[in-house]
């Protein structure tokens, strides 16, 4: 019998590796996208015997390139099961009156508009066919609002919104649409958010035991491997350490 397919963006590092990883532990074929192509041969060398492995490099900002390499995937890719909308960062942390306009057109163009394109090229096949899951990634920062994190988080309050808007229109062909919005998770994440400053990054996850890539990827799992019947519709998932998007014991 054939494999599923999984479709997983974002999967060059950090929560989008670990869930194509998984997924592929349990039998899916994947097709892994991100900007890094080293990255995602590495991937490849990690996958399981057996799965079938597409990696396909592009920028999800790119909305031609996205639409026309989607839109031509070989036949034997075409009937994507699971689209993971995981692509996505935070590029600085800075108030409004002088925060940096390029981090802006970057957070909205990859988080939102590029979220946008990819499930646009996929979900016509999920409707054709009356079937499918689309797990999108947004984040504690898509629930509350926190200092100097304004565009980020209206970044994230979207992805929140359009989850609920696609779960709406897609319910009539019994698409499954799923949202995961982690809290603090050690991966690249704070690295790309302060444009490579390690001590900045590490102070972010310091006194705390943060979540890890693999936390998310497990309730990818969980949420694929559910009954038809079931939808996990919405998980806020933190760190123990971790009561709000502000609120960090960092006692340990
Ligand atoms: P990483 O920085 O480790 O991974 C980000 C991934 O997104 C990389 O694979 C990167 O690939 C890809 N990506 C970024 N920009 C683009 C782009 N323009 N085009 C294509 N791919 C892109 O961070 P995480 O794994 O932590 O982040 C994954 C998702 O989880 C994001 O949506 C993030 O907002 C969300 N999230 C993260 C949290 C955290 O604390 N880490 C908490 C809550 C949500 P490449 O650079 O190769 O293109
Ligand atoms: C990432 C978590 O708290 O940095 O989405 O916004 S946070």
């Amino acid at each position: 019998m054939k494999n599923k397919i999984a479709l997983v963006t974002g999967a060059t590092s950090g929560i989008g590796k670990a869930a194509a990883i998984s997924l592929a532990k349990i039998g899916y074929d994947i097709i892994a996208t991100g900007r890094r192509g080293n990255r995602l041969e590495e991937l490849k060398s990690e996958l399981p015997e057996g799965i079938d492995f597409l990696p396909l490099i592009f920028d999800v900002r790119d909305r031609e390139k996205v639409m026309e390499i989607l839109e031509n995937l070989p036949e034997k890719w075409k009937s994507i099961d699971v689209l993971i909308n995981n692509a996505g960062n935070a590029h600085g942390i800075d108030p409004v009156q002088t925060a940096n306009l390029d981090d802006w057109d970057a957070m909205m163009d990859i988080n939102v508009k590029g979220l946008l394109y990819v499930s646009r090229a996929i979900i016509p096949g999920m409707t054709s066919r009356k079937s499918g899951m689309i797990i999108n990634i947004g984040s504690i920062a898509g629930k509350e609002v926190y200092p100097n994190g304004s565009v980020y988080c209206g970044s994230k309050h979207a992805v929140d919104a359009i989850t609920k808007g696609m779960r709406i229109d897609l319910n009539q062909f019994g698409i499954r649409v799923v949202a995961i919005h982690p809290g603090l998770v050690e991966t690249e994440f704070s690295l790309v958010r302060f444009k490579g400053d390690e001590d900045k990054s590490d102070a972010v996850y310091q006194g705390i035991e943060p979540l890890v890539a693999q936390d998310i990827a497990d309730i990818v799992e969980f949420a694929v491997t559910r009954p038809s019947h079931v939808t996990i519709a919405d998980v806020v998932v933190l760190p123990t350490a971790q009561a709000s998007a502000t609120i960090v014991n960092r006692n340990k």
